[in-house]
């Protein structure tokens, strides 16, 4: 499939998605979001891809926030409705059953640190750069930003950046448990690489079963310890539990078949 904004890379059995608008910052206009959606809609879920990466193109930014540009054609329910179309495509990003994870190559600010977050997780170039600067331009993250950011570093630190606005650098990032690792500029893709080759390597039916279960934490809708034990089951009626539980006693690798 072709789009205008995202290029897609195929590199052994993981997909790299791109963010293909290097002289806006690669920032996320309406076509682009169509692209990401019809991506994670229509390709990602059917795909044959262990693991997916998210990053941007050129080496300053990763996605630097929704095309400001853009907001001024923006009437009546317009904005509402845009802010629930992005939460909606992101969700479908948290919900893969398959890992997804940022390579964060530089700015990821607004709208773009909101699709780093709805990522599985994120690996921050030491250049890389964190932000909500929304209440900067009078209005406040719109693709779930105030929900993910409390969720992984907490309501006092996430109510200090999205006051403020302030930038986070990738090495506070780590700190806060926003960036999963910081790597040399340049590097963000091959480390994302690294772990998902190693999550690869483990049962697809329970690496799937895992992030619906953690997800679900954060689902007022959901009890995640009910997810957990009804997951458990369903998992430990799979053949790929009976081959990891034999591969281990037989001191050999798991030959996992998703089944
Ligand atoms: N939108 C549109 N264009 C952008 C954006 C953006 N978010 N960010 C950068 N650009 C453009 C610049 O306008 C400039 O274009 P041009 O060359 O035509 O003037 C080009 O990218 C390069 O940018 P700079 O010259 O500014 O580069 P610098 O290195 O000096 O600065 C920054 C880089 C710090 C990233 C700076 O560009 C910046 O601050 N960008 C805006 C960051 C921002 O505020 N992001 C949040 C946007 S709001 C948002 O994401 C809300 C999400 C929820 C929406 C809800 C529904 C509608």
């Amino acid at each position: 499939m072709q789009y205008e904004n995202l290029l897609i890379e195929q590199r052994e059995n993981i997909t790299i998605v791109t963010v293909n608008r290097e002289k806006a910052m690669n920032a996320l206009n309406v076509q682009t979001f169509s692209d990401i959606d019809q991506f994670f809609t229509e390709e990602a879920p059917s795909s044959s891809s262990t693991g997916f990466i998210v990053t941007g193109a050129g080496d300053k930014a990763f996605v630097a926030g929704a095309d400001i540009k853009e907001f001024f054609s923006l009437e009546g329910e317009d904005a509402k409705r845009l802010s629930k179309r992005g939460q909606d495509i992101f969700f479908k990003i948290e919900q893969l059953k398959k890992p997804v994870i940022a390579a964060v190559n530089g700015f990821a600010l607004g709208g773009g640190c909101e699709l780093a977050m709805a990522c599985h997780m994120r690996v921050a170039s030491e250049k890389a750069k964190f932000g909500l600067p929304e209440v900067g331009l009078g209005i406040i993250p719109g693709y779930g930003g105030t929900q993910r950011l409390t969720q992984l570093i907490g309501k006092s630190k996430a109510m200090e950046y999205t006051l403020t606005g302030d930038m986070i650098n990738a090495e506070t990032a780590l700190q806060l448990g926003l960036a999963n690792h910081v790597v040399p500029h340049g590097e963000s893709v091959d480390k994302a690489i690294e772990i998902l080759n190693k999550i690869a390597s483990k049962g697809p039916l329970a690496v799937g079963m895992a992030i619906k279960c953690i997800n679900d934490h954060f689902d007022e809708k959901k009890n995640g310890y009910e997810s957990e034990y009804t997951g458990f089951g369903d998992i430990a009626l799979t053949e790929d539990f009976m081959e990891g539980a034999t591969a281990f006693t037989e001191k050999r690798k798991a030959n996992f078949m998703g089944k």
